[in-house]
């Protein structure tokens, strides 16, 4: 699974990517910084199980710090959308290809106000980020749309002469976005459009019918960040009420807690509400003006930066995924080499033990007999749908022991 970062230039969005992989790609205060996409991998913040079990853990694909599971992902950063894209404007929106994989978007919005519709600095607070929802969703339709409506009289005529049948002919062009037949279909009946007579489809109809694709296969939720700006605050309850979900963010905060963490200065676990000063640090005055700053602006007011949270619920509330934890020892809850919980994989919720088995190796999928919970010992067949935190041993032929 993919989360890309989208939104209009200017908004942070490099600084939210930095901040979540601790990478040191290009940020400042002018639109269009970033121009290539940046690629990153970012953690999910998760109570690992080691605690509820009291075991003491050795992760291999992940990290554990003091029972909290970081679990890598990964993260796309690209080039901001301004209004126009689609006729060319800014940097048109070629780049929205850069998104195709992605499976799930966080918007980031400057949620002070204080960048234009097309990124560039204004007084606080004078812009309203409400249209800037506005905008980079439509153009992330106006995008797609031309994607759709490529050649769309000749599959609709082709449709329509029994040659072909529209929800696989669309499917077949989507493919590289992740929109499948199935999300196709479901369109077309909520909708109540003709799959028939696909000339029949009004403009309107059109839109809708893109507008519920864009919805379904790239979920998104707003990061809506610079809140440690005051004037932040009005914009962020007036968001709220847009019907999406608004997690206010200061990435610029959490990239200062994160650095400051890595040099050993501060004890910080991404996600934390707080964070404390080592003894040790030997802080200089602008460091310590800057984590008062961050204290009393951004965790006293929001009770966290956001950064952790937008990628939590990306992966977690958009994309409806659990962490399961899969070992070979049962009786050890280990791998073949003794790691006690060794990974935390993530997966959509729905997966069942057998689906587990081939995400984790092809073979073990085609020879799945069954599986345990390992906690409780339970026989688990190969339809039994995963929990949140559960730890699987599969059992498969040849694979015994
Ligand atoms: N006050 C405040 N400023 C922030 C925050 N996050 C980012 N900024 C500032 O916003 C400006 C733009 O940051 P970038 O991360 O380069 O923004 P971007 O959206 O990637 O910009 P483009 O690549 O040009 O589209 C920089 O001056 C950052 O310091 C924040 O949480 N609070
Ligand atoms: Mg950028």
């Amino acid at each position: 699974m993919l989360v890309g970062i989208i939104g209009k230039p200017n908004t942070g969005k490099s600084t939210f990517f930095n901040a979540a992989t601790l990478m040191n790609v290009p940020m400042a205060n002018y639109p269009f910084t970033t121009i290539q996409p940046n690629y990153g991998v970012a953690y999910l913040r998760r109570d690992c199980v080691c605690r509820r079990l009291d075991v003491k853990d050795n992760p291999v694909n992940s990290v554990c710090v003091n029972g909290v599971r970081l679990i890598p992902v990964k993260l796309v950063d690209v080039a901001g959308l301004v209004p126009g894209a689609a006729q060319g404007r800014g940097l048109g929106n070629k780049f929205l290809d850069d998104l195709r994989q992605a499976d799930a978007l966080i918007h980031v919005v400057d949620a002070s106000g204080s960048t234009d519709e097309e990124g560039r600095v204004c007084e606080a607070g004078s812009h309203d980020p409400i249209k800037d929802v506005e905008f980079v969703e439509e153009e992330f339709n106006l995008w797609l749309k031309q994607i759709v409506l490529k050649d769309w009289q000749r599959v609709a005529r082709t449709v329509e002469a029994g040659a072909g049948k529209l929800t696989s002919m669309l499917a077949q062009r989507l493919s590289g976005l992740a929109v499948g037949e199935q999300i196709i279909q479901e369109a077309i009946v909520n909708l109540e459009l003709n799959a028939g007579k696909p000339t029949l489809w009004s403009e309107e109809q059109i839109y809708r019918f893109i507008d519920y694709l864009r919805r379904r296969s790239k979920p998104t939720l707003i990061a809506a960040n610079k809140c440690d700006l005051p004037i932040a605050e009005k914009n962020i309850a007036k968001l709220k009420e847009c019907g999406r979900i608004v997690i206010p963010c200061a990435s610029e905060a959490e990239l200062i807690l994160r650095r400051a963490a890595e040099k050993g200065l501060i004890d910080y676990i991404p996600g934390d509400k707080g964070f404390k000063i080592r003894p040790s640090a030997n802080l200089t005055v602008e460091q310590k003006r800057v984590l008062d700053y961050v204290e009393s602006k951004v965790l006293a007011k929001w009770g966290s930066t956001g950064v952790q949270q937008a990628i939590n619920a990306a992966y977690f509330e958009l994309l409806n995924s659990i962490v399961v934890y899969p070992v070979e020892d049962e009786s050890k809850l280990s791998d073949k080499r003794g790691n006690v919980l060794p990974d935390a994989k993530v997966v959509k919720k729905g997966t069942t033990a057998k689906d587990l088995a081939y995400i984790i190796h092809t073979d073990l999928g085609d020879t799945f007999l069954y599986a345990v919970d390992a906690v409780t010992g339970v026989r688990l067949g190969a339809d039994h749908v995963l929990e949140d935190g559960q730890v699987v041993k599969i059992v498969a032929a040849g694979k015994r022991g």
